[in-house]
């Protein structure tokens, strides 16, 4: 396998000025008709004299059938092909090629370029499974007019989809008909899509702010016609919000969702017609819980940004993807947040960074948003390209406050509409609007590994002086080492022994939220720390301070500072910015259970504090529910996991345990009422505070676990049967497939006859086996791979019951025999012929076995050489097996 390189970049020698693409659809075999227009590329590198450039095309798993260079047709030795590449060697400066392939999308089981779904026929192009349809310069700087034609059977297609706008339909002879798609906008082959089949649609209409009239269409299988309009209000919704938040306006006559259900990834943004896995876009009241909803909301909105963000400004090379999926994840995010709690959405995405993409940063994969180089681009599609890189988007726009950032990103749009750009260029033009010089900010895009800030304070009593020492350093992670320092902006704040906020003689004033009650010393001030160790000195301050730091978690960093537990309680009860009250309970917690790794109990001190304050927070009227509920909720193992030098997984899980069950001891009976009184009976389902009604309700059940059954069951078997909403009903069962009552397989069977013919509840009920406490988790799992309804072939389901269970079920997938990850290598080693990039997918969770203590690292790496020896591999996980075992 090949490394490609950053700094390698070059210009293409050709560009393609149109294309114009037929396919004469088949199951097994489809043929494709491609004609390029071409030109010689005037930006590429000085030309010799002599004859020009050859033209080489990336082409794999298409059958070559014929190559015509300006209507004549070339023989063998006019070209030369490979497995991965086509390439002829003269071409006039303007010419056209046509080239036919044949292809089979029934075999296609790696579900890129054209694949089967349910029999219908649908593409994914990103990154690079054009590729797979047709010879092409298969890269996202070449950008071409797309003219597609499809020709298929009437009875087995009678829908058929392409980018842009329809032009027109004909019936042909032998029952086939055919349609022509326009798109008018530049694109490259990633953003190309088809879909093809028997489909169902709902439809709508969204008038743009310029008053244009946009037809909306949502696709799906017949039987699923009736879960779509959630979805149809969502991508409304997202219209509205990026004209309102962003001036930007759709640009073509319609646009279109289909929901497939085997999808390798999220969802898709083709230019016009948009690609979704199934449980992106279906949702009911009896099949999706309130996460569901709020995951279609989001996704839908993620793609619909994109069309902006991605798709009139895309990515020069695959090294920028940040530059559009940092961004737009930043922008879905914003876009959330405006919709719901904002507070509790932030905290959901910092959990969300914490406990994966920091894992990222410490793991043998580690790489800056921007990467330096990979073997296979498919493995970039990371926590840390989407998550850290929205991190970094935010940092810019707490640097430039809101009205700049928006000045910024009219300048960005702008400037590049129309083009393939960088990481660079978007910086810049930040830069054209900003106050602070960025110069020093852009190391973020090329630095790795979870930046640690320590904190060390001093209060001089005498001169009424506080000073604050912040000393930042980021570890060597693989490649990089004695890394420069990074520009943070650390929002903060200081109260005085009251909890009143201080007005602070240093730091940069921050702008208000437009809904913002708060004052000025409430939101407190920005720092800029540039420096390996800075002190800022705040005067006037009559006693020695509380501070309060990284409020809103304004940077992507460890923070390491040595306070008292009051310190930590009094934040939980009176900082002003919710974020950090959360935050304090969160580092109490962490300390707890930390502690009883070190000394193997429980520090009743911390626990009375902890527990008090969660007294607070719970009789506190004015806070959310869903806030609660997360101020309730434990770090999770793999957050605890990234304080640790080394970890024994099996002792973490005990001290995790042990101060849930202790907390829960200490709580029971609030618990109880929460789990309920806490529901609200004839409100809408969607109605916020309802939602934030079964978050805490739920919440307390989950705790309420970790006591002896007797006391929770018959709550949860009375909340299954009960529920008229999937959250409360798939909460119960997740609670009681803990434990081992009758009523445990009682729900599970009915749980599973209510599934039959819904595929994304069958996935749950597989998920919340996956990841149950029992100790006979790894046999379990392992039988429910030969169940009837278990699809190894259906990502979902794959992910739904290994993924699951690798991922969020800690104590079962590190079992101290090591049986967790023989199972985990097994799927890989399966799966990988198969679909290389799901199979790569599972292989992450081995990949930290350097972490490990004791005889668990051995186990684990054992596996990865397992996996390394069991034949050839594809580019996909043999980079991520080679990077770990390194
Ligand atoms: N570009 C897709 C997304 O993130 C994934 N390939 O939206
Ligand atoms: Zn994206």
């Amino acid at each position: 396998p090949v490394t490609i390189n950053r700094l390698d970049y070059q210009p293409t020698d050709w560009l393609i000025d149109h294309v114009s693409l037929q396919f004469e659809l088949d199951p097994t075999a489809t043929l494709v008709t491609s004609e390029l227009t071409l030109s010689r590329n005037p930006a590429a590198g000085q030309e010799s004299n002599g004859p020009g450039p050859g033209l080489t095309l990336q082409g794999s798993d298409c059958e070559l059938r014929s190559v015509s260079l300006d209507g004549v047709k070339l023989a063998p030795e006019d070209y030369q092909l490979s497995a991965t590449e086509l390439h002829i060697a003269q071409l006039p400066e303007h010419c056209v090629l046509v080239i036919v392939t044949c292809i089979n999308p029934e075999s296609n089981t790696a579900l890129e370029g054209l694949y089967r779904s349910s029999g219908n026929f649908c593409t994914q192009c990103e990154a690079e499974g054009f590729r797979k349809i047709t010879y092409y310069l298969d890269r996202p700087d070449v950008l071409s007019v797309f003219d597609v034609t499809i020709t298929a059977d009437v009875a087995t297609c009678p829908v058929m989809l392409a980018n842009g706008n329809r032009v027109s339909h004909e019936v042909l002879e032998g029952g086939r008909h055919r349609v022509q798609w326009h798109d008018p906008h530049p694109k490259p082959s990633y953003l190309f899509a088809l879909v093809a089949g028997d489909l169902a649609h709902i439809e709508d209409h969204f008038t743009t702010a310029s008053g244009r009239k946009v037809l909306l269409q949502i696709y799906v299988e017949a039987h699923n016609i009736d879960r779509c309009d959630f979805a149809m209000s969502s991508l409304k919704a997202s219209m509205r919000w990026d004209e309102e938040v962003y001036g930007l306006e759709y640009d073509l006559d319609c646009f279109m969702i289909v929901a497939v259900d085997d999808f390798n990834m999220g969802a898709m943004e083709n230019k016009g017609l948009n690609v979704f896995n199934s449980r992106f876009v279906l949702a009911d009241a009896q099949s999706a819980t309130d996460t569901d909803y709020m995951g279609v909301e989001a996704v839908i909105a993620h793609e619909y940004f994109h069309n902006w963000t991605g798709n009139r400004i895309t990515c020069r090379d695959w090294f920028q993807l940040s530059l559009k999926e940092g961004l737009t994840v930043f922008r879905d995010q914003s876009f959330s947040s405006d919709r719901h709690s904002a507070t509790v959405k932030r905290i959901e995405d910092v959990r969300l960074l914490r406990a994966r993409q920091f894992a990222e940063d410490s793991g043998p994969m580690a790489h800056p948003i921007r990467p330096d180089s990979y073997i296979e681009i498919n493995n970039f599609y990371t926590l840390t390209v989407y998550e850290k890189g929205a991190e970094v988007i935010r940092m810019l726009h707490t640097l430039l406050g809101p009205v700049k950032w928006r000045q910024a990103m009219d300048v960005y749009v702008e400037r590049h509409d129309g083009t393939a750009t960088t990481c660079d260029a978007f910086v810049d033009a930040m830069q054209t609007v900003a106050d602070v010089d960025l110069t020093q900010f852009r190391r973020w895009y090329s630095t790795a590994g979870t930046p640690e800030v320590r904190v060390s304070e001093e209060y001089d009593s005498q001169n009424a002086r506080f000073h604050l020492t912040l000393s930042q350093s980021c570890p060597d992670t693989p490649g990089q080492s004695d890394k420069l320092p990074l520009h943070i902006p650390v929002v903060m704040g200081l109260l005085d022994q009251q909890g009143n906020s201080l007005s602070l003689s240093n730091g940069r004033a921050l702008a208000a939220a437009v809904d913002s009650s708060q004052t000025d010393a409430q939101r407190g001030v920005l720092l800029d720390l540039t420096e390996a160790s800075q002190t800022f000195t705040f005067e006037g301050v009559d006693a020695a301070p509380v501070v309060s730091l990284l409020r809103g978690f304004s940077a992507p960093v460890k923070l390491v500072h040595d306070v008292t537990d009051e310190t930590l309680a009094f934040l939980m009860a009176n900082d002003p910015d919710t974020f950090n009250r959360w935050e304090a309970g969160q580092r109490l917690a962490t300390r707890l259970i930390l502690g009883v790794l070190q000394e193997g109990r429980i520090n009743a001190d911390t626990l009375a504090s902890l527990g008090q304050a969660w007294g607070l927070i719970l009789a506190d009227d004015s806070l959310d529910m869903a806030f609660k509920a997360e101020a309730l909720s434990l770090p999770t193992i793999d957050t605890l996991e990234g304080s640790l030098e080394q970890v024994d997984y099996q002792a973490l899980i005990a001290a995790h345990a042990m101060v849930s069950t202790a907390l829960a001891e200490k709580h029971a009976e609030a618990l109880c009422v929460l789990v309920t009184e806490t529901r609200q009976a004839g409100v809408a389902l969607l109605d916020p505070a309802a939602m934030s009604g079964r978050k805490l309700a739920n919440t307390a059940l989950a705790l309420l676990t970790w006591l002896p059954e007797s006391l929770w069951g018959p709550l949860a078997a009375a909340q299954y049967a009960a529920a008229d909403n999937m959250t409360d009903r798939i909460a119960a069962l997740a609670a009681l497939c803990h434990g081992d009552s009758a009523a445990r397989q009682d729900c599970l069977d009915d749980f599973h006859a209510k599934a039959i013919g819904n595929r994304l509840v069958m996935d749950k009920w597989f998920a919340v086996q996956a990841t149950s406490r029992r100790s006979s988790i790894v046999e379990d799992v392992a039988a429910l791979l030969q169940h009837a309804d278990f699809e190894a072939g259906n990502p979902n389901r794959l992910r739904s019951l290994v993924a699951s269970f690798a991922l969020n079920n800690p104590g079962g997938f590190h079992a101290a025999n090591g049986q967790g990850y023989r199972f985990l290598a097994d799927q890989v080693i399966a799966l990988d012929s198969r679909n290389p990039q799901v199979a790569a997918r599972l292989v992450s969770p081995l990949g930290h076995w350097k972490r490990l203590a004791g005889p668990a690292r051995d186990l684990m790496r054992q596996e990865l050489v397992r996996i390394r020896d069991s034949g050839p591999l594809s580019p996909d996980v043999f980079e991520l097996v080679s990077k770990a075992l390194q």
